[in-house]
């Protein structure tokens, strides 16, 4: 395997930044009478690709702000209806003898041709006019029941125009996510290869795209794979396809590609703005302004197109789940302009406490899954996140975990807008080839895409890097290296990880947290399943702790099955009334652990996973959910509730 996402510059080439884009810009007109050929020559040069021998190593992504910082007309959907070939033999890709052509610049064969037969006498074995469709963004496998537990490989083929544009602007093609992997082909070039399914990846089309009828291609295949990240196994639905939505972007010659603006390291009252150029006028003016605080500050970017701005910005509202105060920043350079909506806090650790704008918060958290439960499969829009983070609100929630990859971007957005803090988080997850370089790279590629995404939500305060993961000098190296990726990129929040509980020879009631790995955390957070994987709840009430460290103490996980509507006693499994009682119980053992800071019990709604196979109660879904499939709240919902308006009153009383 060849991530090509790890091909991308260094993260440390720009501390706390982002991955930049490759090398110098060169502008080409849309309009202008390069060759599609050239066009692509001259977009992979940039990109420091040598087209003759690029299988293998297609070029890597751009990086691009999606809609959110340009909004229509800068930004053009290519959502809906896309035609599709389902390949299980993969043969769109490769021959008879397993060869693939189709990694090379200019496919000579395959279903990246998007051909179309010309005479009656031609042989030509597809046909995506007349293919079914598939809509966009969503997963293949809740849209056809066919589908439902398809892993492989399915082409996707939408045409379109090309959006009217001034002379000198770039064109990209910008994809929220696509799972597992994605090769991309415009008029039959290959634009290269994304791997890794939850983060946003963007191609540059200027010069390629025609004015009329482009055929946009993407082979998009999500069969799970022993060095991929996540793994082959997972308790969760491998829902394929391009699952979030698809733009075509717009840019200046010269654009702003990336942006930090966040408090200065170690200050409350100064702001910090960090602006990435990328184009051939690298050298311009830039200017931050935040209208409604009446703060302006000006800098230059320096030869490779970086600016830092530093300015006084006394009495700013903080954000924080009370108070979620938004700011309106515009950020423009000569030739461009991006607005966002931007929060202002601090978060750290002092001992064992989390202080959010130097208070010592408890975080009442839950863990969500990217799923909408009553629509079926993944949640992708605005609507879906409302959906979600407003039952967590319900719960009068301050804090969820999103597990365990990273969720869409609205997800972050919305959270930014409720008040909600934010655990984000990289499918690094049980069993993964820890002494694979690739497979290390490839993680890196999603958190530093993640980070690159996110950096600018107050919502968010922790960086998980792993899952439930075995305790070997390995996994520890490996999991180190994503801590400094993640610091290198983003000083300004929490680091961690979901770890495991281990138990004790010679007392069965002693449970330990002494993973080595909690050296580089800034939270011990572990998932733990006393009274379902572990005893019955009555457990709960002799367990005795050895925390290693003197961290804040987070629990990732707790939680029990429930087929909502199903009653019985406390000890029946799967009833509504266990899950109660599991919950009551837990939060009284937890209670007992003085450097307990926060939870996040597993988990909001029921989601699906091929690893639950009980007939009758689990049919494929895993029934941890505080919601049932329909909607309805089971009993443990309220217990939940009860407990964090307890510790919502506790923290007003200052107790
Ligand atoms: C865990 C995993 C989570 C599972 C959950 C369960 O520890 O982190 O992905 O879904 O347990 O339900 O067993």
């Amino acid at each position: 395997m060849n991530p090509d996402n790890s091909r991308r510059a260094s993260p440390r080439s720009h501390p706390r930044l982002w991955p930049a884009v490759a090398g110098p810009a060169l502008l080409l007109a849309l309009s202008s009478a390069a060759s599609a050929e050239s066009a692509l020559a001259n977009v992979y040069a940039r990109q420091g690709v040598d087209m003759g021998t690029m299988e293998g190593f297609p070029n890597p992504p751009a990086m691009v702000r999606d809609r959110q910082s340009r909004p229509a007309p800068h930004a053009t959907s290519l959502n809906g209806k896309w035609n599709t070939i389902i390949d299980p033999y993969d043969v769109g890709y490769v021959d008879y003898r397993g060869v693939s052509q189709d990694a090379l610049a200019r496919p000579t064969r395959g279903f990246a041709l998007d051909r179309r037969q010309q005479d009656k006498s031609e042989l030509v074995e597809y046909n995506f006019d007349t293919s079914p469709t598939l809509t966009v963004p969503g997963d293949w496998n809740s849209q056809n029941d066919r589908l439902l537990y398809y892993e492989g490989a399915l082409w996707y083929r939408r045409r379109f125009d090309a959006p009217k544009s001034a002379p000198g602007n770039r064109l990209f093609v910008h994809f929220g996510a696509a799972n597992y992997e994605a090769d991309v082909y415009l008029n039959g070039w290959r634009l290269g290869r994304h791997v890794g399914g939850f983060t946003p990846f963007a191609y540059e089309i200027t010069g390629l795209a025609k004015e009329k009828d482009n055929s946009l291609v993407v082979r998009v295949n999500n069969r799970r794979r022993p060095e991929g990240v996540p793994a082959m196994n997972t308790d969760w639905w491998n829902y394929g396809g391009l699952t979030r939505d698809v733009l075509l972007v717009q840019t200046p010659g010269t654009f702003i590609a990336q942006y930090h603006v966040g408090l200065k390291a170690g200050t409350r009252d100064r702001i910090e703005a960090t602006v990435q150029l990328d184009g051939p006028r690298k050298q311009q003016k830039i200017t931050v302004t935040l209208a409604g605080l009446g703060l302006k500050a000006e800098a230059r970017t320096d030869a490779s197109g970086v600016a830092r701005i530093e300015f006084p910005a006394a009495q700013i509202p903080l954000w924080s789940p009370e108070r979620p105060a938004l700011h309106d920043v515009v950020l423009s350079s000569e030739t461009d302009k991006i607005a966002d909506r931007i929060g202002f806090r601090t978060i750290e650790t002092r001992g064992t406490d989390i202080l959010l704008n130097d208070k010592p918060v408890f975080l009442r958290g839950i863990c969500i899954h990217e799923e909408n439960p009553m629509r079926g499969g993944r949640a992708y829009s605005v609507e879906d996140a409302r959906m979600l983070l407003g039952w967590a609100k319900e719960l009068n929630a301050n804090f969820v975990r999103l597990a365990h990859y990273p969720h869409n971007e609205h997800m972050a957005r919305v959270a930014d807008e409720l008040g909600l803090m934010v655990w984000e988080e990289i499918p690094v997850y049980w069993a993964i080839q820890w002494e694979n370089a690739d497979t290390l790279h490839l993680a890196q590629a999603q958190l530093t895409e993640l980070i690159a995404r996110d950096q600018n939500r107050a919502s968010v305060v922790v960086w998980s890097v792993a899952n439930e993961t075995p305790i070997t000098p390995e996994r520890t190296r490996f999991l180190k290296t994503l801590v400094d990726t993640a610091r290198s990129l983003d000083g300004s929040r929490l680091i961690s990880a979901a770890m495991e509980v281990h138990g004790d020879k010679h007392n069965p009631d002693l449970r330990i947290v002494d993973d080595p790995f909690g050296e580089f955390t800034d939270l011990v957070s572990f998932n733990q399943y006393i009274g379902w994987y572990d005893g019955l709840p009555d457990k709960t009430a002799r367990i005795s702790w050895s925390i290693k460290y003197p961290k804040p103490v987070v629990i990732s996980e707790f939680g029990a099955d429930a087929l909502q509507g199903w009653h019985a006693d406390a000890l029946t499994r799967f009833s509504e009334e266990y899950q109660e009682d599991l919950y009551r119980k837990t939060i009284a053992m937890l209670r007992k652990i003085p450097a307990w800071r926060g939870v996040t019990p597993w988990i909001l709604a029921d989601f699906r996973s091929p690893r639950r196979v009980l007939p009758n109660v689990q049919d494929g879904w895993n029934r941890k959910g505080l919601i049932g499939e329909n909607g309805t709240r089971k009993k443990a919902f309220a217990v939940l509730k009860a407990f964090y308006d307890e510790v919502e009153q506790r923290a007003v009383r200052g107790k």
